[in-house]
């Protein structure tokens, strides 16, 4: 593994080039669902998402409809259309449900948009302005790996809950949030060969840094294989590793994804939260499932990553994984996926100190992946 880890770094080495697209944050994540209704009930009722906003037929929206859901930074929007034909059916057509768009928090989606297009991105949607009488939003996009597509959204004259179209979406039934605080990174699963491709992509056309290397032997286990790298913008607060698969002796859990999503796309979402035990135990009861670790995991877990704050027994019974580098140590754990296409799922990961990405965790995680191949008949 080559790695650059501290933010010190990063930022110098993004200085060096001047951050021609600074990024405030990720504003929003949309998926594209088959029955946005439901979905929203899953993330309110299982994960705790908040209602915030709403559009759709009682909006006078005809053709589609969304529901805007947070839990403090984090903000998703589940859309569904409402008709035959279009954009939205196709991609649910050849991906199932999936991540559209990453959207990114902008203090200038002009520029953002002038900026990425003239160093080769391809353009999604040309700026825009909406407004209502909040304020108003200027909305670009560009395209990404598979059909992906990351949109620059300018709030800084806005003042409403989302964005303009939108109403308040207030339902009697809520339930209480489960401690998830910000995304900590989201992670691009993309075709054989193609990582080198689209890390060059966030460098040159969004001015990102690569801030960790991980190779087939890094990670490979007796079956699966697969490399990653890790990058970042100039503050660090968005990270993308890019994982492609790798030939191993059997089938790579990233061609596994990459067969059922039908190409490139989103492979999982890191959460995090202050409380990985309060979190993950509220999460499990509400019926969300986690990856299966074995309990030799914990014999010897200690002595690979030394004294931690947290009692062993919690973490061991909730298959929470622990790992430590040269700044500190952090927590995690991921589901099994979250929708009937083994394409994408979530991790959960509390930080201490560390700002990695769990690279000791490697094996026992993959191991657990590949159970879940096996019982899948897909490995
Ligand atoms: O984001 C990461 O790098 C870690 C580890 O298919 C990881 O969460 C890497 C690849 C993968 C699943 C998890
Ligand atoms: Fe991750």
């Amino acid at each position: 593994m080559s790695t650059d880890s501290t933010s010190l770094n990063l930022e110098k080495k993004i200085k060096e080039a001047e951050d021609f697209l600074p990024l405030l944050g990720t504003d929003f994540v949309e998926l594209y669902v088959g029955n946005a209704k439901q979905a929203a009930y899953y993330y309110q009722q299982a994960w705790g998402f908040q209602p915030v906003a709403y559009a759709g037929l009682e909006t006078g929206r005809k053709d589609r409809v969304s529901y805007v859901l947070q839990q403090d930074k984090i903000r998703i929007v589940l859309t569904s259309p409402l008709q035959p034909g279009g954009d939205i059916n196709a991609h649910i057509n050849k991906h199932g449900d999936g991540v559209k768009v990453v959207a990114l928090w902008v203090d200038d989606a002009r520029k953002s948009y002038e900026e990425t297009t003239q160093r080769g991105a391809e353009s999604y949607v040309e700026p825009y302005t909406i407004e209502d009488t909040n304020g108003t939003v200027v909305i670009s996009g560009i395209h990404t790996y598979g059909e992906t597509v990351h949109l620059f959204i300018e709030r800084k004259n806005y003042s409403g809950p989302f964005l303009p179209g939108y109403r308040e979406y207030a339902p009697k039934f809520k339930a209480a949030p489960t401690g998830l605080k910000y995304i900590d990174h989201m992670v691009g699963n993309v075709g054989w060969n193609e990582m080198n491709k689209w890390c060059e992509f966030y460098a040159k056309v969004m001015g990102f840094a690569q801030l960790v290397s991980f190779d087939d032997k890094d990670i490979s286990t007796d079956y699966t294989a697969l490399m990653s790298k890790v990058m970042s913008n100039g503050n660090g607060r968005i990270k993308f590793p890019i994982n492609e698969p790798a030939e191993g002796k059997r089938k790579s859990q990233i061609e596994e994804y990459i067969d059922f999503y039908n190409g490139a796309g989103v492979q999982h979402i890191a959460l995090a939260t202050d409380n990985i035990i309060e979190t993950v135990t509220n999460l499990r009861d509400r019926g969300v499932e986690f990856l299966f670790v074995p309990e030799a995991y914990y014999d010897t877990v200690l002595d690979r990553v030394g004294e931690i704050d947290e009692d062993l027994a919690p973490l061991k019974e909730l298959g929470v994984l622990i790992d430590r580098d040269d700044e500190g140590y952090l927590l995690q754990i991921f589901t099994k996926p979250v929708l009937d296409r083994p394409t994408m799922f979530f991790e959960i990961i509390q930080r201490k100190g560390a700002q990695s990405f769990g690279k000791g965790n490697f094996k026992a995680l993959f191991e657990a992946i590949e159970r879940e191949q096996e019982a899948r008949g897909t490995l």
